[in-house]
C-alpha cells in the first residue's frame, strides 16, 4: 500500500511537467478537510445533489424497483453517506425491498458507515464490501443475480478527466447485466466564476486541501517540503469544462525525500499538477454514455442546473 503511494509520488515528481494522483488526497487530515470542503458556501456540488435526492427520491425509487422487484445499491467511494440517506431512509419508508451495498478500498469509512447506517435503520440490509470497484463487482456476480444499481455519485467521476472516464465506464459496462443500471453524478459547466469559486474558496480550505498533500508526503515519505512555498492555483477552462489545480513553486527550491533518497529540484513558478474536476455539458454526457456501452435513461437536475445525476442502463 504504502509502496505504490512511494512509487507514485516517485514518479509524478520525476516526470515533467511534474503531477501528483488526486487519489492520496485523503489520508485522515485529508478526510477531514473534504468533510469541511463539503460544508463550505462555495462548495455548491454537495447541496445540489442533495436537493436532487431530496426533490426526487420518489421517481428513482419507482425507477430503481421496476416491477416490485428486489434490488441491490451498490455505492462506489460511499463516504459518509449523508446524501444517500435521504435515498436509504425513503426507500425504507416505502418497504422497498433492497439491499445497500457500499464499497470502498477503506475499511475504516466502511466500518463507521455500516455502524452508523445500523444505529438509525435497524431494518435497513448493510452488506459493505472493502476492495477495489470492479474487483467486488465481480465476486458479488457470482453469488448474487439480484438487479444491481450503481451509484456513483458526487461527480466523482469528474477526477477521471475525460478520457480515463470513457476507460472507467467501459469496462463498467462490460461488468454489469442487462436489466442493471448506474446513477452518475456529473457536475455541470456554469458560470465559471462559481465553478472556480468552488475549487478556491475564501477560507482557503481547499488550498489545505492540496497542501495536504505534500505535508503526507513529509510525513509518509521522510520529506522536507516547505508549504509556505507552495501557491495554489486553480483554473476552470470553460470550453473543455476542466477544473485543474496547481500547486506552483514560488522559487527556485531543491525538496528531499529521504526514504526514496531522491532530491526534487524545483525552478520559480514550477507547477505541480495536483487534480482535475471535469465538467460536462449534456452533450458529452450522452457521448460518454453512448461510446463506453451505456444508453441515458433519465437525467436529474437540481432546481438551478448546477448538476445533474443521471440514469443510464445497458
Ligand atoms: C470528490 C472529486 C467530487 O473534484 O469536486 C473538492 C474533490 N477537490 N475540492 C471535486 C475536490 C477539491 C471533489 N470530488
Amino acid at each position: 500500500m504504502n509502496d505504490t503511494f512511494a512509487e507514485d509520488v516517485l514518479k509524478g515528481l520525476s516526470s515533467t511537467p511534474k503531477f501528483l494522483s488526486s487519489k492520496y488526497f485523503y489520508d485522515e487530515k485529508g478526510d477531514e478537510l473534504f468533510q469541511q470542503i463539503m460544508n463550505m458556501p462555495e462548495y455548491y456540488l454537495t447541496r445540489s445533489e442533495y436537493e436532487i435526492f431530496s426533490l426526487q427520491k420518489g421517481q428513482l425509487l419507482k425507477l430503481f424497483q421496476r416491477n416490485d422487484q428486489p434490488f441491490r445499491l451498490i455505492e462506489f467511494g460511499a463516504g459518509d453517506g449523508l446524501k444517500t440517506k435521504v435515498l436509504l431512509e425513503h426507500f425504507l419508508e416505502k418497504k422497498a425491498v433492497f439491499k445497500y451495498t457500499p464499497i470502498d478500498i477503506s475499511g475504516n469509512v466502511l466500518e463507521l458507515l455500516s455502524n452508523d447506517l445500523q444505529q438509525n435503520y435497524p431494518s435497513l440490509s448493510v452488506d459493505p464490501m472493502e476492495g477495489e470497484y470492479f474487483q467486488m463487482l465481480e465476486k458479488l456476480s457470482h453469488t448474487d443475480s439480484t438487479r444491481k444499481i450503481i451509484l456513483f455519485l458526487g461527480s466523482n467521476i469528474g477526477n477521471f478527466g475525460e478520457q480515463e472516464a470513457l476507460k472507467f465506464l467501459g469496462q463498467l459496462s462490460t461488468k454489469l447485466n442487462p436489466q442493471d443500471s448506474l446513477l452518475i453524478g456529473f457536475d455541470l459547466k456554469k458560470d465559471p466564476e462559481v465553478v472556480l469559486n468552488a475549487y478556491n474558496d475564501h477560507s482557503g480550505i481547499t488550498r489545505a486541501f492540496n497542501l495536504n498533500l505534500l505535508q503526507r508526503i513529509n510525513n509518509e515519505l521522510d520529506a522536507n517540503f516547505d508549504l509556505t512555498r507552495f501557491k495554489h492555483a486553480p483554473f476552470y477552462d470553460p470550453m473543455t469544462g476542466a477544473t485543474k489545480s496547481y500547486l506552483v513553486s514560488m522559487q527556485k527550491q531543491d525538496v528531499m525525500i529521504a526514504s526514496l533518497g531522491k532530491m526534487i529540484c524545483f525552478e520559480q513558478w514550477e507547477p505541480i499538477y495536483m487534480e482535475v474536476s471535469q465538467k460536462y455539458d449534456l452533450d458529452m454526457i450522452k457521448n460518454l454514455a453512448d461510446s463506453s456501452g451505456f444508453k441515458v435513461d433519465c437525467n436529474f437536475f437540481d432546481c438551478k442546473h448546477y448538476f445533474v445525476d443521471s440514469l443510464w442502463s445497458l
